[in-house]
């Protein structure tokens, strides 16, 4: 139920101040704290400096490029005021990459941290359509161009009237594959994620402080460290050192009561966990971007005996989909569907399978799944289902479980073995700090599993260890799905947001 006049960034600032929020703390970051008034009065001279001295108008594609931090939060919602559709793009990026997202969204200017500008100058020299780059401060000190343009501005601004059903963003998705996609979000989208996922599953209230590690260009992070608090009234303290297992200390210092970030932060949490650290203020834990192994999330409810809920989403859905909840959340479980999507696990025909058997993941929802201009649309929707590429099957009780990517599922000597299940074995082991498996082929068994091992630190590669490993897996599932092959390596190869790109590692065999 959203007026048909929407602008999501006004629903996240001025309407805050206009329910009574104008004192509380929005955002924490560049060693200060900013209320809900200065982020309305912030945006509204941003979004005027970019109208009027930079010719944003409805409709505009702008870039943002920016490591976490406020000012990047304040620039996404004042070119959301301005009517322009945001392409938010991490800072990892080179200038090859952010060229072909400029191109496919015909991005016509580019505000940017102006700590990052090198790449997106070299860029836009390339681009068709990109005519302007300008910086701002990621620092806050406002010593940069338009930090210096919006700086006299009036903090009144008429934000452009788009409809709920308006483009206002697009999010850009390589998958694990690395063929980028652009994925079209409404300005109702971005509420929606909030009033379903984050008010149903995570319980949001005003007293709530969000920390985490995602980037906002990511909307994993965009939703879990803006959206749900700025939705709420609550608070989020965006830090560029927000990275395992700095975590630790960060909500230790700002008392947060909601972590978000991915399964490889959390063990790389509990590694690092001191027997003294002080969780106590935390509410709850969200992991996502990859599935959550049964024994990191047994280990954490150990030692922290905080809930942990692992959720599935995707860019093409915006958010979270699937997703444990509070006071029933269990091991290598996602969950069921958050309130107004539907889920299925279907076969190749598109038929439902029964109970308990694995097949292909389908989500429907209110907030996907559109590709912008991708003859890809026809592939990954059939009926209004996004077929999301992850096999899963649904218990007796109808939770959902994560099989594998379907990309990931090996079928060695006519048995079918999950990948992640071998990995979750694996990572019980004090020698293994981070592992993918993969299917190699075999002449005589058609695939053998292969695990890519990066070791901890102090355990050594040899013969021997591969052979612990072996019989540890042995000991730990079924025996059958013992990696016949371990490749010890320094590190996994990794998309922007974290997961990991299996399909490198099946290429660089
Ligand atoms: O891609 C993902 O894994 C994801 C997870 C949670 C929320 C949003 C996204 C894109």
């Amino acid at each position: 139920d959203y007026p048909d006049w929407l602008n999501v960034g006004v629903e996240l600032t001025d309407r805050m101040v206009e329910k009574g929020f104008g004192d509380h703390t929005a955002l924490i970051g560049n060693g200060r704290r900013r209320t809900y008034k200065e982020l309305a009065d912030w945006t509204n001279r941003l979004a005027r400096a970019l109208v009027e001295d930079y010719g944003v108008r409805p409709g505009n594609r702008v870039l943002i490029r920016s490591a976490n931090n406020p000012a990047m939060v304040a620039c996404w919602l004042a070119a959301t005021k301005a009517g322009a559709v945001v392409v938010n793009t991490m800072p990892m990026l080179r200038a090859g990459e952010l060229g072909k997202i400029v191109d496919k969204a015909e991005v016509t200017l580019a505000l940017c941290d102006t700590r990052l500008m090198d790449d997106l100058v070299t860029c836009a020299k390339d681009s068709r359509t990109l005519e302007t780059v300008v910086g701002f401060d990621g620092t806050a000190s406002h010593d940069a161009e338009l930090d210096r343009a919006a700086l006299d501005k009036p903090v009144r601004f008429e934000a452009v009237r788009t409809g709920r059903d308006d483009v206002a963003l697009l999010g850009f998705t390589s998958g694990t594959t690395g063929q980028p996609k652009a994925t079209m979000h409404f300005h109702r989208d971005i509420l929606i994620i909030a009033d379903g996922y984050a008010k149903e599953v995570l319980k949001v209230t005003p007293e709530d402080i969000f920390v985490g590690s995602p980037p906002l260009a990511f909307t994993f992070g965009l939703g879990g460290l803006a959206v749900f608090p700025l939705r709420f009234g609550a608070a989020a303290a965006l830090l560029e050192t927000a990275s395992p297992p700095n975590l630790i200390e960060i909500i230790e210092r700002y008392r947060a009561t909601v972590c978000f970030t991915a399964p490889t932060a959390y063990l790389a949490m509990l590694r690092a966990m001191e027997d003294g650290a002080d969780l106590s203020s935390l509410r709850c834990a969200v992991s996502a971007g990859e599935t959550l192994p049964g024994p990191v999330f047994e280990d954490w409810m150990r030692r922290t005996g905080k809930p942990l809920l692992d959720g599935i989403g995707a860019t093409e859905m915006l958010h979270i989909f699937i997703s444990n909840r509070l006071g029933d959340a269990k091991p290598a479980c996602t969950g069921f569907p958050v309130t107004g999507y539907e889920a299925k696990i279907v076969d190749d025909e598109m038929n439902e399978v029964e109970r308990g058997i694995p097949g292909r993941l389908a989500v429907k929802g209110p907030t996907g799944c559109r590709y912008m201009a991708d003859p890809r649309q026809r592939d990954y929707v059939q009926d209004g289902w996004n077929i999301t590429g992850d096999t899963f099957f649904q218990d007796e009780d109808g939770y959902f479980h994560f099989a594998a990517r379907s990309d990931d599922m090996i079928i060695s000597s006519g048995y079918n073995i999950a990948g992640p299940e071998v990995e979750a074995a694996l990572l019980k082991h004090d020698a293994v700090a981070e592992c993918a498996v993969i299917g190699a082929p075999d002449p005589d068994r058609g695939a053998i599993v292969e695990a890519h091992v990066v070791l901890a630190e102090g355990a050594t590669g040899d013969e021997a260890m591969v052979k612990t490993l072996q019989d540890f897996v042995k000991a730990t599932i079924a025996p059958y799905k013992y990696p016949r092959r371990v490749v010890f390596c320094d590190a996994l190869p990794k998309t922007q947001t974290g997961k990991v790109q299996r399909f490198k590692l099946r290429e660089g065999r």
